[in-house]
Order: C-alpha cells, then structure tokens, then sequence
C-alpha cells in the first residue's frame, strides 16, 4: 500500500512538471485532452492503389474505366459517405467526344460549411514521356498519376467514418484530367484547355455551395517526392498553403513541403479557383532535375505501384487528417 501510495505521488508530480509545473487551478482545465489524431494508415493506402491499378489503365470509356469507377463508389459508401456521379461528355484535344463522370463524395451534405479535397481518377491514355518512342502509345497505370491522389481520399474517408467533424467534407473524384494534347501533336499553341475537363465541368457545374477551401491532390505517392508552393496555389489561395504547409510542420511532416516555388502547373485547381471561385491550391510534387519536372514515372509505363513510396503517401495523409482535424 506505501508504494502504492508513492508511486502515485511519483506519478502525480511527473503530471505537475508534464503541465509546465503549473498548479492545476482548475481540474477540469488542465485534465482535459484533445483526443490524438488518428494514424493515417499509409498500406491502407498503397492497397487501393494496387487495386485501382489492377482494373488495367482507367481510360474513359474502358471496362477498367468503369470497373474502377464503381470501386470507388462502393468503398465511400461503405465509409458513409453520400456518393453521386456528375456524368459529362468532354470533348478531347482531337475532337472525340468522350463520356465519363466525376464522382462526388460527401460527408454532412446538409453542412453549410465545407472543405473540398480532390484528385483525377482517370490515367493518361498514352504514355508519351516514356524514355522508349514505342511505348508513346500505351496508356499508362497512373499509380502516381491518379490513383495516388483518390487512395489517400479513400484511407481519409476510412478514418473520417469514425469521428466526422462538423464541417462537411466533399471527396471529388474528377474524370478527365489527363486526356490533354500528347507531346507528339507539335502544332497545338494553346493546348492548357485541353487538361482538367472533369474539373471545368464541375466548376461549372458545382454539386454544393459553402465551400471555405479546396485542396487538391496530385500524385502524392512518388519515391523523393518534395511539394514545393505551386504559383496558382499562391496567386489564388496563398492563406490555404500556408495552413497546409503549418498543418504539415505540427504532423512532423514540414519536411517534404518546401518554401520554394515550384512553377505554375496546369492543374485540376485551376477551373475551380478561376470559375467556382473557391480557393484552392495544388499539393504537387516538384523535381527540380531528370526528365520531367513530375519525377521519373510521370507519364511513362513505369508509373506503377512499385514505385509508389508508402512515406510520401503518409505525410500527405497524415498532414490532411492534422488539417482537417483541427479546423
Ligand atoms: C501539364 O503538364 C501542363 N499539367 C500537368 C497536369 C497533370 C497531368 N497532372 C497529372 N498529369
Ligand atoms: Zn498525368
């Protein structure tokens, strides 16, 4: 019972020094805790990029495509979330008409408030960056490119489920980001409209109002992946970065988000800071050196999931749920 007794006291002074030393005025106070943050689970994540990649290359109008689609419908779902699908007809840089859909999933979709997160879930029908001409054709996995950005989505919906915030959460999926003018069409002048269709649909089209800010999501899983302060993010939603870029320094993730600018990408948050008018940056990574400013994978037949980096894919999410968790 006596060292019982001390090692409480032991306890209750290790309480005391943990406080600052303060004398607890008020108990309630100083005993109350902010429940920790959830862990964002970066193999959760990896697995729904392995099975997004699995469907095959998810170019519109493909069984992948579609098969794709519904998985990720039925896995917001399972989470909770209120799921609907914005189906368009995009015209492609050549002229082809193209269908496909956005995919809108929402927490609290009477909330006035809310956060929008995205990404594109569609993959590039040709892998024109390869370092091999014969493989300009393929279309490409997008393990990276695309299904990186909807697998931190779907892990974030996973771990939203079990202690929604009062803020509504809208998780789009945007189609048709990346259908625009391959680098072997050399006479296009303006080919930037020819990117984002999802996005300039939505944007025109927005599913709800009463959004605060927006933050997208693009190939967030590369191996060396630094994000660096994109120039639309800047010019359009420059407080957004800033609490992002906090939010990453208070997950003990400050590292991969650097204070650099990264140049000015044709992005999905383009439309929607320019017609929906909601601010919203790009997380994008930037490589300084090699074949593309994107990493080595972007656009080739190598962006597959064994080049997805489980670390990248953790101090995105983990720097979201940081965010999201503390609004
Ligand atoms: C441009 O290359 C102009 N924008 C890149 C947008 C993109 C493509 N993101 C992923 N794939
Ligand atoms: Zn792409």
């Amino acid at each position: 019972m006596k060292l019982l007794y001390h090692t409480l006291f032991i306890s209750f002074l290790m309480i005391l020094t943990a406080c600052g030393g303060k004398t607890p005025t008020n108990t309630n106070e100083n005993m109350s805790t902010t429940p920790p943050l959830p862990e964002f689970n970066a193999d959760s994540a990896f697995a729904s990029i392995a099975r997004q990649c699995a469907f095959g290359p998810r170019v519109l109008e493909t069984e992948a495509h579609e098969q794709c689609g519904a998985y990720i419908i039925n896995k917001f779902q399972e989470y909770g979330f209120t799921v609907s699908k914005q189906e368009a007809t995009f015209l492609r840089y050549d002229g082809v008409k193209m269908t496909g859909y956005n995919i809108i999933a929402q927490s609290r979709p009477d909330a006035a408030e809310r956060i929008l997160i995205a990404a594109h879930w569609d993959s590039r029908p040709w892998a024109d960056n390869d370092p091999f001409e014969s493989n300009h054709h393929t279309p490409i996995l997008g393990a990276n490119d695309g299904a990186s950005g909807v697998a931190v989505m779907i892990e974030l919906a996973r771990i939203l489920h079990d202690s929604l915030p009062i803020v509504g959460i809208d998780l789009v999926c945007f189609d048709a980001e990346d259908a625009g003018a391959p680098q072997w069409e050399t006479d296009i002048d303006d080919r930037s409209d020819s990117w984002c269709l999802g996005s300039q649909h939505w944007a025109t089209h927005p599913h709800a109002t009463g959004f605060r800010f927006g933050i997208l999501l693009d190939m967030v899983g590369g191996q060396g992946a630094y994000f660096y302060r994109e120039g639309y993010s800047m010019q359009y939603a420059s407080s957004v970065m800033e609490q992002v870029w906090q939010a990453a320094r208070d997950a003990g993730y400050g590292s991969f988000f650097k204070n650099e600018g990264g140049g000015y990408i044709t992005d999905d948050h383009l439309p929607v800071n320019r017609i929906a008018r909601i601010p919203m940056i790009d997380i994008v990574p930037f490589y300084p050196t090699g074949n593309s400013g994107f990493g080595p994978t972007w656009h080739t037949v190598n962006d597959t999931p064994e080049n997805i980096d489980r670390n990248t894919l953790k101090a995105v999410g983990q720097t979201l749920l940081q965010l999201i968790y503390n609004l």
